[in-house]
């Protein structure tokens, strides 16, 4: 086994040289400058390739954080999705059951959180058989921790808890080092050059020699970074790309010199990319930076087949964030109320089945009423059908993996059921719970979530069932959280669309309460805030905004509504899931996550969506969700 780990930082030429004689990688190697055009020719596509079954891929990417004072990044997430495309999928060497894009504007799984990174890579590393192939890309902030080891900062990552909060590279590679995986490369882009000039966030974050050293320790695996010491990253804002990222992927489309047996190797694409890399850095930066590599392994490692004719690197949109603000955003004085809108005409108005002469209102001891409509029973479509998941990948650019537990769609009836028409209100929450403060958002900013018509937050499922019972207790009445299956039947409104109002962006300030514009103005890390306005930072005011087909309000938006079943990813699958009166009723236990439903105003944007199912804690509550009530006879 070859050990390069004195190299010092070299020139390409060294590189090249040293590579080749310490690899032993003769005939996979590119061989001296003036042999490269014969390189070039390209041998025919490989017939098959050798057990790509066995392969895995983790492509992280991550442009905006949740730790405040954190700078965004711009082009992370297209760098991880761009290389994902070009690695994953029918013909490459990564099937996509075994490849996961992990990148900032995706949510649940897909999420790049800390626990979310390093699940994805244990589990390839633990299924990886002898002879798999697994590539660990993550574009991110890059920070050297006092215990001297490199970091790379995760979405839910704080930089001055590094240690509890961040994905540390050791652990990354012990994941590595323990897979029984004998072709394993760790891609990692992690000192971008920062964008915010220094008025806040992070600061120019150089590789140093601590970071570096941290990469170099790893057994078994072929370590690139985009950067040498004392350097730091470029990005191309034309491109939409990292530099050194941007050239790794034109070398995966056949730009790069292929081996004999018709393969683009992790070297050959190497020295591909940073010849390339270097160019443009003097031409465009008058600047150094000189990607570099650490390798314990003795043999090449195939990337991709390499094309008849090489292809560009697809353009992609190029959506760069405002500069956060420089001075700190002012605490707004009052909530605005909406200008009134004329309803919108929606596709189906099953409202002529509802009867009106079914609604009571509950009256609460503090003098507080919580109105309930009545909705008969009836049968439906639960979840997302296959058909549609084409239409969200596209519009929301959210992997096909996210809506697994959406699925499969599958009939579910129902028996008549009263539901609250609004979100419980603080008032409504404070006839059981007089003390309960729903508390501010952001300590510097102040955003009310305690008014009395704001829907009560910092509740968890244990505290909405509790005043559930009381409520019951109180009215006699049999009151309960909705049941998944009787949440989405009274989202949907009769409509069998995403939105009970169609899938028009436009349209959704008249009828939700989402993470917009107006959330963006106080957090401009907030990046995959909708481009709309509805004048709420935080919760609304409840019926703020339109109902749905049934009169109800804010069921997509303001808060998460808490519902009564148990979350499962696979409940769908399930048999109890179809037919009447589902329920996932598995009695909770302290480490259970319950069902979360219909996004909020601090959601990503696909989760205003009647069939979007999330997850919360049985015991805490947070500031983005609540609950509304269901009476059943
Ligand atoms: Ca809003
Ligand atoms: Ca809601």
């Amino acid at each position: 086994m070859n050990k390069n780990t004195s190299r010092p930082r070299y020139g390409r030429r060294f590189a090249v040289a040293a590579v080749s004689v310490l690899l032993g990688l003769l005939p996979l190697l590119p061989r001296a400058a003036e042999d490269e055009k014969a390189i070039r020719v390209r041998p025919a596509p490989p017939a098959a390739i050798p057990d790509a079954k066995y392969n895995w891929g983790i492509f992280v990417g991550i442009n905006s954080f949740k730790a405040e004072g954190v700078a965004p990044l711009r082009f992370c997430a297209n760098d991880a999705r761009s290389l994902y495309d070009a690695l994953t999928g029918p013909n490459k060497l990564i099937p996509a059951e075994q490849s996961f894009l992990l990148t900032s504007d995706l949510t649940g799984k897909d999420e790049p959180t800390r626990v979310n990174i390093l699940k994805t890579i244990k589990y390839a590393c633990e299924h990886a058989k002898e002879d798999s192939l697994i590539l660990v890309s993550i574009s991110t902030h890059g920070f050297t921790g006092a215990d001297k080891v490199a970091y790379i900062l995760p979405k839910d990552g704080d930089p001055e808890l590094l240690d509890q909060t961040a994905v540390s590279v050791k652990t990354v590679n012990d994941f590595l080092t323990g897979s029984k995986a004998t072709k394993k490369v760790l891609l990692i882009d992690a000192c971008r050059e920062d964008t915010t000039r220094g008025e806040k966030g992070v600061t120019k974050e150089a590789m140093t020699d601590r970071f570096q050293d941290t990469l170099k320790a790893a057994a078994g695996q072929v370590t690139l970074a985009s950067c040498d010491k004392e350097q730091v990253s470029y990005e191309d804002p034309s491109r939409g790309h990292g530099v050194f990222s941007y050239y790794i992927l034109e070398g995966l489309l056949g730009n790069a010199p292929a081996n004999h047996q018709g393969f683009i190797t992790v070297h050959t694409l190497f020295q591909y990319a940073v010849e390339k890399t270097e160019a443009w850095c003097v031409a465009n930066r008058k600047d150094k930076q000189t990607p570099w590599q650490y390798s314990e392994i003795s043999r090449d490692i195939p990337l991709a087949v390499a094309p008849e004719q090489p292809s560009r690197v697809p353009q992609v949109a190029v959506v760069v964030p405002p500069e956060p603000a420089p001075t700190k955003p002012k605490p707004p004085t009052a909530q605005p109320t909406p200008a009134p809108q004329p309803p919108k005409p929606v596709a189906v108005l099953p409202a002529a089945r509802l009867d009106p002469s079914g609604n009571f209102a509950l009256d609460l001891p503090n003098g507080q009423k919580i109105e309930m409509i009545y909705l008969p029973g009836g049968a439906f479509r639960m979840g997302t059908e296959q058909g549609e998941i084409v239409t969200l990948v596209a519009r929301y650019r959210v992997s096909a993996r996210s809506y697994v537990a959406e699925t499969p769609a599958h009939d579910v009836t129902l028996k008549g059921f009263w539901i609250g028409k609004t979100e419980i209100t603080n008032a409504q929450y404070r006839a059981f719970v007089p003390k309960h403060n729903s508390g501010i958002y952001d300590r510097r900013l102040k955003i009310d979530l305690n008014g009395d018509q704001q829907p009560v937050v910092a509740v968890s499922w244990t505290d909405a069932k509790k005043f559930c019972d009381l409520l019951s207790g109180k009215t006699g009445k049999k009151c309960d959280l909705p049941t998944e299956a009787q949440w989405e039947y009274a989202a949907r409104g009769g409509t069998t669309t995403a939105r009970y109002f169609g899938d028009d962006n436009a349209a959704l300030p008249q009828y939700e309460n989402v993470m917009d514009q107006a959330a963006f103005s106080m957090n401009t890390h907030w990046t995959s805030a909708i481009k709309v306005d509805d004048k709420f930072k935080a919760t609304a005011p409840v019926a703020s905004f339109q109902p749905n087909p049934f009169g109800l309000y804010d069921m997509l938006g303001n808060v998460a509504e808490i519902c009564r079943d148990v979350y499962s990813d696979v409940f769908y699958r399930d048999p109890k899931a179809t037919g009447e009166n589902p329920l996932n009723a598995i009695q909770p236990s302290r480490r259970s996550s319950m069902v979360l439903r219909g996004g909020s105003w601090f959601a990503y944007r696909n989760e205003f969506r009647a069939a979007y199912r999330y997850r919360t804690s049985l015991s805490r509550g947070n500031n983005y969700t609540g609950f509304r009530i269901v009476v059943e006879e």
